[in-house]
């Protein structure tokens, strides 16, 4: 879909459009509300904008959607293609890197009680085991708004990615 489309889109396109970018009602009600937007820029910042902050609930629910680092998404949703897009730089053939995040992945969901979650898009295997093992080193307290972030910027990113493609319509 194009802006021009989202724009002029009855809301349950819009809806559907949004909700695998983040999984927030709220966050997809205000964006749907606040159409038409005379750019895609303007769209970016209004979606970032109702992304801060995020209530705790919030945060839990848009996180529960994605799978770990190293586990790549199966099926045809929007979602899961867009969240094997995203993991398609962390490579997977070297056994080593993939066995660390794996502990890594564990020991964070051990000390947070949710899945470690990171902007992948863009990052390599090793830049996001370098965070990981940072953000271990956070408390609770340090560790929730860089969560918070990384799923701003996954949302943002998909929408953009979302809008800047044509797809057949249905
Ligand atoms: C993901 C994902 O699926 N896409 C992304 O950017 N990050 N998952 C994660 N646990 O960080």
């Amino acid at each position: 879909m194009l802006l021009e489309q989202f724009n002029a889109a009855p809301a349950r396109e819009a809806r559907e459009l949004l909700k695998p970018c983040l999984d927030v009602p709220r966050w997809i009600e205000e964006i749907t509300a606040a159409r038409p937007f005379a750019s895609l820029d303007a769209l970016l910042a209004t979606a970032r904008g109702a992304a801060d902050p995020f209530t705790p609930a919030e945060l839990e629910g848009a996180l529960s959607h994605h799978p770990r680092i190293g586990e790549k998404a199966s099926g045809k949703s929007a979602e899961a293609s867009m969240s094997r897009n995203e993991q398609s730089g962390v490579d997977q053939r070297d056994p080593e890197t993939v066995a660390a995040l794996a502990e890594g992945n564990r020991a964070y969901e051990e000390k947070f009680g949710r899945v470690f979650l990171i902007r992948a898009a863009g990052r390599s295997a090793n830049e996001v085991l370098t965070a990981l093992q940072e953000r271990l080193g956070h408390t609770p307290e340090q560790e929730e708004p860089v969560v918070a972030e990384q799923l701003r910027e996954i949302a943002v990113l998909r929408l953009e990615q979302s809008l800047t493609r044509e797809e057949p319509s249905a």
